[in-house]
């Protein structure tokens, strides 16, 4: 046998082998991430989308139901290929394989970008599997070269590069095994999610009056898909409902261990409040306002007899994450703090804290809406540190008066002449009771409000002003409550919320 041949064989084997360890490592991440698509995925829908209709309606007539498992069978076959070739240019030329994959992971990385919805996260099993290939491929082909080089004694070399081939072979198919079975367990969950039928949770209706009818302006209620995110865990818990309980301990009379039956059996409450982060900078986007359905955290509290000096509430999410929370503000009857099952007339979505999380108005999410709640220890601020204090945020955190200038868009430009502006504004728990705006630093104008509905929810605000041609700025401020209009004073969202005017820039044309 031509010993160069056999070798070069081997060699492909070594580029098949790292190509579908790294397939299997970038799979599993993307399962473990739930992120929506996997390269793969993303590669297959990317053709999809680019194929004309007519080819596509024909390959369904042809193919039928076949259609997709043959175009991901075509996809791993081409890939299949090209690692091996991968394999056999880099017992020469290294630098080629890199090239082979290079081009390879830019195609992903255009399929996944273009995806609607991309997230950033979404790239994540991208690199895990090139890194992957990289990492496999020069372990592998080590022992090769000591071969070629005639560094190993003849055929020690090959050995073992046929033992690591087979070790990284089995690691491949355990880690993709692995993440089907995470993946797995996340349709589980979901399917019991969709199958809650919840008798305590309600249908929201929009009350009259809120919306002022403006396009471009944000919708008064945030629908799921909307409502933004934010959470430390990289793999979002995915929770069976009949296995979750919440732990009520700490400076408590008795202990409470409550199931999701538990809560689902007791008294509701439902409302409508607007939730935001503390990290949202002036104008940003990391607010929204849904319907919430849970058990007052006050009667649960009661039931568990909150003992003299205890100033706090620390709560523990399944993924460990952990948030303190003043005990004033959950036992007073004048403020719904809830347990929420429910959020826009639906069991929580899975990425919203499914099966249960904290809701308490006039808090930012860091100090109070604990996300897969798990555990609550009744205690004292002074006995603990929650997860962001010692990260640089402060330990309580009230909301700031805010208010957002929604349309014209930012740099935008629009017809000269009367140019109808809007937006929202929200100091939850205090309320909104006056909104102006200021057109190139001129005098305040008031804005119209969108009905009030209570002090926990945003407000939708609109004024006409009269604009001439040319660029302009437009400024906004709200007053809350209590009288005090938002202070122009410029802070940045560390240690406790931004604050200072959304300002925007737009220009007017005749
Ligand atoms: N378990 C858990 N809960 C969490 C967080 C988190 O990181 N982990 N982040 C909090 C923060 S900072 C905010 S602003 C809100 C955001 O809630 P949402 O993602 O439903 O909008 O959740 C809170 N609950
Ligand atoms: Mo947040």
């Amino acid at each position: 046998m031509d010993p160069s041949r056999d070798s070069r064989g081997l060699w492909a084997l070594a580029g098949l082998v790292a190509g579908a360890a790294g397939l299997a490592t970038s799979y599993a991440a993307g399962l473990a991430l739930t992120v929506r698509q996997s390269p793969v995925v993303a590669v297959a829908e990317w053709i999809v989308a680019l194929t004309p209709g007519p080819v596509v309606r024909l390959a369904i007539r042809v193919l039928g139901f076949l259609d997709k498992p043959l175009l991901i069978g075509g996809i791993l076959l081409v890939l299949g290929i090209a690692f091996a070739a991968a394999g056999v240019l880099a017992r020469r030329r290294p630098w080629a394989a890199v090239g082979v994959y290079a081009v390879l992971a830019l195609l992903g990385f255009v399929a996944v970008v273009s995806r609607p919805g991309f997230r950033s996260l979404d790239l994540v099993p991208l690199l895990v599997g090139v890194l992957t290939w990289l990492g496999v491929m020069t372990w592998l082909t080590r022992s090769l070269s000591a071969d070629s080089a005639g560094m190993a004694s003849a055929g020690s070399g090959r050995r073992t590069f046929l033992i690591r081939a087979g070790v990284v072979a089995l690691l491949a198919v355990g880690v993709g095994v692995t993440g089907r079975l995470l993946g797995a367990g996340r349709r589980t969950v979901e399917a019991s999610r969709r199958l809650l039928r919840l008798e305590g949770v309600s249908e929201p209706v929009v009350p009259d009056g809120v919306q002022l009818g403006l396009q471009g302006i944000t919708p008064w209620q945030t629908p799921d898909e909307r409502f933004y995110l934010i959470h430390t865990a990289l793999a979002v818990p995915t929770i069976d409902p009949a296995q979750w309980r919440l732990r009520v301990h700490g400076m408590v009379e008795r202990e409470l261990l409550l199931s999701y039956d538990d809560l689902l059996a007791r008294r509701f409450s439902e409302a409508w409040i607007t939730l935001n982060c503390v990290s949202n900078p002036v104008g940003g986007e990391l607010v929204g306002n849904a319907w919430w359905s849970g058990v007052p955290i006050r009667e649960i509290l009661e039931e568990a007899g909150v003992k003299a000096g205890a100033d706090a509430i620390l709560q523990t999410s399944e993924d460990g994450w952990t948030c303190g929370t003043p005990l004033e503000t959950v036992t007073d009857p004048q403020r719904q703090a809830m347990l929420a099952v429910g959020m826009n007339g639906r069991a929580l979505p899975i990425e919203h804290g499914f099966p249960v999380r904290m809701i308490v108005p006039g808090l930012y999410g860091f100090v109070s809406a604990t996300k897969w709640l798990v555990d609550i220890e009744v205690t004292r601020f002074r006995d603990f540190e929650a997860y962001w204090t010692p990260r640089g945020w402060s330990e309580r955190g009230p909301v700031k008066t805010a208010s957002r200038i929604d349309v014209p868009a930012a740099d935008s430009t629009v017809p000269a002449g009367p140019v109808r502006v809007g937006g929202v504004a929200w100091h939850q728990h205090s309320g909104i009771t006056g909104v102006q705006v200021k057109l190139d630093g001129g005098p305040w104008h008031d804005a119209e409000l969108g009905s009030v509905l209570s002090v926990d929810t945003w407000v939708q605000w609109a004024a006409t002003l009269d604009v001439p041609a040319g660029e302009h700025t437009l400024q906004v401020r709200a007053k809350d409550g209590a009288g005090v209009w938002q202070t122009p004073v410029e802070r940045d969202v560390a240690p406790d919320g931004a604050t200072g005017w959304h300002t925007i820039a737009f220009s007017a044309e005749e």
